[in-house]
């Protein structure tokens, strides 16, 4: 390794983030990348690949 796997990685990330990131009003999957309106959060509905917008609701998890 001479550093140049990492060139990429760490410059700018600030920008890019906040460029691939979901708007302000969106929820992130924690899997798939994928957005959601964060109104669809904690809906009782899986919206997320595995349902994580539901995952991480601090409501009362569902028994079954
Ligand atoms: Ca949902």
């Amino acid at each position: 390794m001479d550093g140049s796997d990492e060139s990429s990685c760490s410059a700018g990330s600030d920008v890019d983030v906040a460029e691939a990131a979901c708007g302000e009003r969106e929820f992130m999957c924690f899997a798939g990348n994928a957005c959601i309106p964060a109104l669809w959060r904690c809906d009782g509905e899986p919206d997320c690949p595995g349902g994580s917008d539901e995952a991480g609701c601090e409501v009362e998890e569902q028994p079954v």
